[in-house]
């Protein structure tokens, strides 16, 4: 009777493992069947440039990371609009984008942004909006992320006023740098212009900034204008953040003998020996990398983040064979030191949140 019994208990058993077994891989194909076409869901992005891309190295960055966040999604695609110099028509342009309804994201970079931004989310309570270089919290359809200037200013503050004071060739006796800016806006007033006082200042308090306003991000003659200016009232070394402009400040440098500190990327090999000194932002990896997140659905919308140089996307250009051929050996030794403290997170420059 016993081995009669066991047999069909035996029998049993099995059937029960094969069709739990087969329940447990139902299942998981139903899980699957739910991820792929959520996966294949098209997922469009909007890159508006508030400006024009050429020239400027924080935009063109916007476009070749989303184009890399974008290709590595199959479903994923990309249009890019250009916003153009008239800041008035910013607003009404990402307007038509919003209502077309037909991207899943709007993404754009400049500190400028989310208040430009603020009045269309109202407008379009379905739209997100991921805003690069610009500080914003609180709205639930927004993320931001804002680069700590401070730093990078900091950086070329610092190199200006060791150059200011070295017996490099276009140095002279003043302890006068510049800057050229295209505008003010509060990242520069509260990030930039302080970050680079503090820089030159740290090298001596008794150098002092000749500043100089443009007016706007494309008219590089009034930007060479102001620069000989400068130049005539002893400034040996300008910092430029003007976009398109920067062009006018480096032909008036190089005219001149003089240096420029260039924001953003290494422009170095544009005018070799007269960009000496060249602050980076990491914005190709971030805009890709928030667009992967935005992509997976996994962006915090309404919060906002500070990136700073400890965690890698703000930097300083010191392993170019230009920059070494350019600058002294004194002046880059003494900058190596105040690289690596900032590298390290050792000398903190907290951001201010705008
Ligand atoms: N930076 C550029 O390189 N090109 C531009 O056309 C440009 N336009 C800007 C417009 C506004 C209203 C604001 C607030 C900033 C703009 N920036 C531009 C500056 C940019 O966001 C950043 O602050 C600087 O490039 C320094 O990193």
């Amino acid at each position: 009777m016993q081995v009669n019994l066991k047999v069909p208990a035996i029998g049993m058993i099995t059937l029960c493992l094969v069709s739990m077994a087969l329940l447990v891989s139902c299942k998981k194909e139903e899980e699957a069947s739910k991820e792929t076409p959520k996966e294949a869901e098209a997922y469009k992005v909007a890159a508006f440039v508030p400006g024009v891309v050429a020239g400027s190295p924080i935009y063109e960055q916007l476009v070749s990371g989303a184009e890399k966040a974008v290709g590595e999604y199959p479903n994923a695609s990309l249009k890019v609009i250009e916003g153009g110099f008239n800041q008035a028509e910013w607003g009404e342009k990402i307007t038509s984008l919003a209502a077309t309804g037909e991207y899943n994201v709007i993404i754009t970079s400049n500190p400028a942004m989310p208040f430009v931004i603020l009045d269309i989310t109202k407008s379009f309570p379905d739209q997100k909006f991921i805003c690069f270089d610009s500080f914003y919290k609180g709205n639930s359809q927004m993320h931001t992320v804002l680069y700590n200037q401070v730093e990078q200013a900091y950086f070329l503050g610092y190199l200006g006023g060791l150059i200011t004071g070295s017996s490099m060739p276009g140095a002279n006796s003043d302890m006068k740098v510049g800057m050229v800016v295209a505008q003010q806006y509060p990242a520069l007033d509260k990030m930039m212009v302080p970050g680079y006082k503090q820089g030159f200042q740290a090298v001596d308090p008794a150098i002092t900034m000749d500043f100089r306003v443009i007016g706007n991000w494309y008219d590089a003659n009034k930007a060479a204008d102001l620069a000989n200016s400068m130049i005539d009232s002893g400034v040996d070394v300008i910092a430029t953040i003007a976009g398109g402009a920067n062009q006018g400040v480096i032909n008036a440098c190089k005219e001149r003998g003089k240096y420029v500190l260039y924001f953003d990327s290494n422009e170095l090999s544009m005018a070799p020996g007269v960009i000496v000194g060249c602050g980076l932002l990491y914005q190709e990896r971030l805009v890709s990398e928030v667009l992967k997140e935005a992509i997976q659905g996994k962006v915090p919308y309404g919060v906002a983040r500070i990136v700073t140089a400890e965690q890698g996307y703000v930097d300083f250009v010191d392993d170019d064979p230009l920059y070494i051929k350019s600058v002294s050996a004194d002046v880059r030794e003494a900058m190596d030191i105040v690289v690596k403290k900032i590298r390290s997170g050792e000398l903190k420059l907290a951001a201010p949140e705008l």
